[in-house]
């Protein structure tokens, strides 16, 4: 099979970039009234004005066209009706599945999978209630008031980021608390907020055997023992989120208190299952069913939409028209809402472990950049730390703009200031500053013309650098499902157009087995030189600290 870069399709984009690679947004507006008509799509509550690109009517035709080479719906219907598209892994990925609130059969292997979600769904519905309801008590009869999730990367970030979005719907007393870091330091700095009778811990891991969660999670039930002494406690104070039931149990967790999910369901798509139990203890089931609500909204109109109004379609395109076109290396998300603050952490994680591939679905290594490089941080932090590079650096770097029409916290001036920041930054790096525009500002200002002369170059700004702007009423539970709904599918599309698999993670598992070799040579004094040079020095230089700080502690 020929590579997307040699398809007719590409070379025409090929082509149509180099015709327009010179010509400047601030033109285009200029020479059309209807751009933001034009370039904007509308789901819901939510709205994305994608008319600040370096695009054309012609571009976006082009990119369309090459959704449909790569059979984009094709794959999509595959994906959402069980078909196993993670082939590395022979699995399906089903996470539209368990926010499918149409409950209509879906299937894998030929079983229908809607029971078993439903029945988890009510089995996290009952649980959170009997906490949140204080009818669920701790050993002793104290009531929660901590949840503490232990878990990592899929098993953190989703729920976490949930979790602090949505703070105002939490109950309030309750507090929730995310570990992840092998480094003790959070779980040591978590539990000297919390005593063990009203603590609730989460052992959210797919596997149950990820070796940072397993440690926390051992850490924290020897904490919890030291300062209960009874084993039976445990079953109070510990449920778990697995797909392995056996050594769940085996960690002293009650089979009845530990929620299932599936290999069809992947780490980092797994907020939706019950991963979101610990969203559900929060915030309470109605707000987590919400989340899905506008998760399955999303799904239905990345289903239904024709592909040149699908929101996700759009955002993937575009990425790839700067990814591949304009050789941009990253993508910059810039929430302006304190609550999302998290969502670049989450993002990263969903769009680089996905797309983060060299090697394409035929097993050839790819000869086209694949996935960008995600970061970014909430406005107006970010304008006063590193947006200077946005405007005058020498990279492009493509942006997304999120922000909320009302706010959740409507305090004096606080919304006006954060929405006219928000829209002054695309607007600035949309329009730069002409020479011309920068002298004349120069000299309303007072400014003598030697002083014009020697700074004048670094006023200018080149503008014409692309952002999308999302903009929705508020930041309800049913908005921000279908905000992280939308990013799953635009990852999705891209990979399709990569022709990589999205879905698989051998980087990850690879460390995952890295680490066992060096903890065993850190175990015994006297040096080690079985790695490189490198690894050997480093070894040697933590091994040197510790014993002789392990000699010095035994003779004092
Ligand atoms: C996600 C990845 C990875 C995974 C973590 C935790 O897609 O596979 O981030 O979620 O490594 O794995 P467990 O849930 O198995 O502990």
């Amino acid at each position: 099979m020929k590579e997307v870069t040699e398809s007719a399709e590409w070379l025409e984009l090929q082509k149509h970039y180099e015709e327009i690679k010179d010509q400047h947004m601030r033109d285009m507006f200029a020479q059309d009234d209807n751009r933001f008509d034009k370039f904007s799509a509308e789901l819901g509550d939510i709205l994305l004005d994608y008319s600040k690109n370096r695009i054309t009517e012609e571009t976006m035709s082009l990119l369309i066209k090459l959704a449909r080479y790569v059979k984009i719906e094709e794959w999509r219907d595959n994906m959402m009706s069980g078909v196993a598209i993670n082939t590395t892994e022979n699995r399906s990925v089903l996470h539209t599945a368990l926010r499918n609130r149409s409950n209509k059969p879906i299937r894998v292997n030929g079983r229908n999978v809607m029971p078993m979600v439903n029945e988890v769904l009510d089995h996290m519905r009952d649980f959170s209630e009997q906490v949140r309801s204080g009818q669920w008590r701790g050993y002793n009869g104290e009531r929660i008031k901590n949840i503490i999730n232990i878990g990592i990367g899929g098993s953190d970030l989703g729920p976490h980021v949930v979790c602090e979005s949505m703070k105002p719907y939490a109950q309030r007393g309750l507090k929730v608390f995310f570990v992840s870091n092998a480094d003790a330091t959070h779980l040591v700095e978590t539990l000297k907020d919390v005593d063990p009778e009203s603590t609730l811990f989460v052992i959210a891991s797919k596997t149950f055997t990820t070796q940072e969660t397993m440690l926390n999670a051992f850490s924290a039930r020897k904490w919890f023992l030291d300062l209960v002494g009874n084993e039976k406690a445990i079953e109070k104070h510990f449920v778990a989120v697995t797909t392995n039931v056996e050594l769940a149990t085996q960690f002293g967790i009650n089979e009845a208190n530990t929620f299932a999910f599936w290999d069809w369901v992947g780490g980092r798509y797994s907020l939706w299952s019950s991963v979101g139990l610990t969203i559900a203890l929060y915030l309470g089931m109605e707000h987590f069913e919400s989340l899905l609500e506008g998760a399955y909204e999303m799904d239905q109109h990345f289903l239904n939409a024709p592909l040149e109004h699908n929101i996700p379609v759009i955002m993937a395109l575009l990425g790839v028209w700067y990814n591949n076109f304009f050789d941009a290396q990253s993508h910059a998300i810039m929430p302006y809402s304190q609550y999302l603050e998290r969502l670049p952490d989450y993002l990263q994680q969903l769009d680089m472990e996905s797309n983060g591939k060299t090697i394409d679905r035929n097993n050839q290594r790819v000869n086209y950049l694949t996935g960008p490089i995600i970061w970014g941080q909430s406005g107006t932090n970010g304008q006063h730390a590193f947006f200077q590079l946005l405007h005058q650096g020498t990279k492009p770097v493509p942006a997304d703009f999120l922000i909320p029409a009302l706010s959740q916290n409507p305090l004096g001036l606080h919304h006006r200031v954060l929405f006219s920041n928000c829209l002054a930054q695309t607007k600035a790096l949309m329009l730069g500053k002409r020479y011309t525009e920068a002298v004349e500002e120069m000299q309303a200002q007072g400014v003598d013309k030697k002083t014009i002369d020697d700074v004048i170059a670094h006023k200018v700004f080149d503008g014409n650098k692309p952002t999308n702007t999302i903009i929705f009423s508020k930041l309800t539970p049913k908005t921000l499902g279908s905000i992280m709904a939308m990013y799953e599918h635009k990852v999705f599309v891209q990979g399709i157009i990569w022709n990589i698999n999205s879905f698989d993670q051998w980087g990850v598992e690879y460390g995952k087995v890295l680490a066992g070799q060096i903890q065993n040579d850190l175990c015994e004094p006297g040096e080690v030189s079985n790695h490189d040079s490198s690894t050997n020095g480093l070894i040697n230089y933590r091994k040197s600290i510790y014993f002789d700080n392990l000699a010095k502690n035994k003779l004092d």
